[in-house]
């Protein structure tokens, strides 16, 4: 890891960030969560919408420009963060921490994600959504065209990921492990690993927020919804840092 470097002065920072969708504030759970921590750390920052992310460097959101320099991903931009913090983001977290920290993140950020893509986008019922929340701002003789072939990407995406390959059912039941897993590892009061949320609970929190609030709700959040402990704990993630992905 890059040698930890305090500087005085903060760098000015820009995260660049989707915006608004489906009744949430931020619709991306990897702007929520750098938003979160940005602000658990104190570190002032502009966020500049950007609707579409195939002009973002890696054609995914989010990416930070920070003093002329762009760091593209969440996780990255996360290390960034510890390094100009003079590592405050990893502070007081042993090493077995944060390899359940990092087991948590893959488990919410590579498999569960996914699921919930598919939630919104594989689901006939559902997709009439998506094409006003993510294509409202195409022409409307094309809109249904564009996000056809979107969808069709989403599809192939899902298919090579291979969970795109399941029934619904057996992708339900997928959801249900990942979400028994994650109300397990929630702790009933507190956060994860310290008397204040860090950056694994932000995964979390930032996550399943969209989930939760996401409207109307999907078969995702449906399943979700069983899942109080995790709820609870999301709520009390993002009252902590005041950040919320909903409107409030
Ligand atoms: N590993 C990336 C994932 C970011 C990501 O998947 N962002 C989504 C929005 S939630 C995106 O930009 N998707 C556009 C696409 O995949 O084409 C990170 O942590 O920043």
């Amino acid at each position: 890891m890059t040698q930890a470097t305090t500087t005085t002065t903060p760098p000015s920072l820009t995260l660049v960030t989707l915006g608004d969708a489906f009744g949430l504030r931020n619709v991306s759970p990897f702007c929520l969560k750098i938003e979160m921590l940005l602000t658990s750390l104190g570190l002032p920052f502009e966020s500049d919408v950007q609707r579409d992310p195939r002009k973002a460097p890696k054609g995914k959101l989010p990416y930070m420009i920070a003093d002329g320099r762009t760091i593209a991903d969440s996780e990255l931009i996360t290390e960034y963060l510890d390094e100009i913090t003079g590592g405050r983001v990893y502070a007081g977290l042993s090493d077995r921490d944060r390899a359940h920290g990092v087991a948590l993140a893959r488990l919410v950020e590579d498999h569960l994600y996914w699921l919930y893509v598919a939630s919104r986008w594989l689901d006939d019922d559902w997709f009439p959504n998506i094409v006003d929340g993510f294509f409202h701002i195409a022409p409307a003789l094309i809109r249904p065209i564009v996000a056809r072939a979107a969808r069709r990407q989403v599809r192939q995406t899902l298919h090579l990921h291979g969970l795109g390959r399941h029934s619904l059912a057996e992708q339900a039941g997928f959801m249900e492990r990942d979400l028994q897993a994650l109300e397990a590892a929630a702790p009933e009061s507190g956060f994860l690993f310290d008397d204040a949320p860090g950056i694994y609970d932000f995964t979390i929190a930032g996550f399943m927020a969209g989930v939760y609030d996401n409207k109307p709700p999907t078969w995702g959040t449906k399943i979700a919804e069983k899942y109080r402990g995790l709820r609870a704990y999301t709520e009390r993630v993002q009252e902590h840092v005041g950040v919320y992905g909903r409107f409030v």
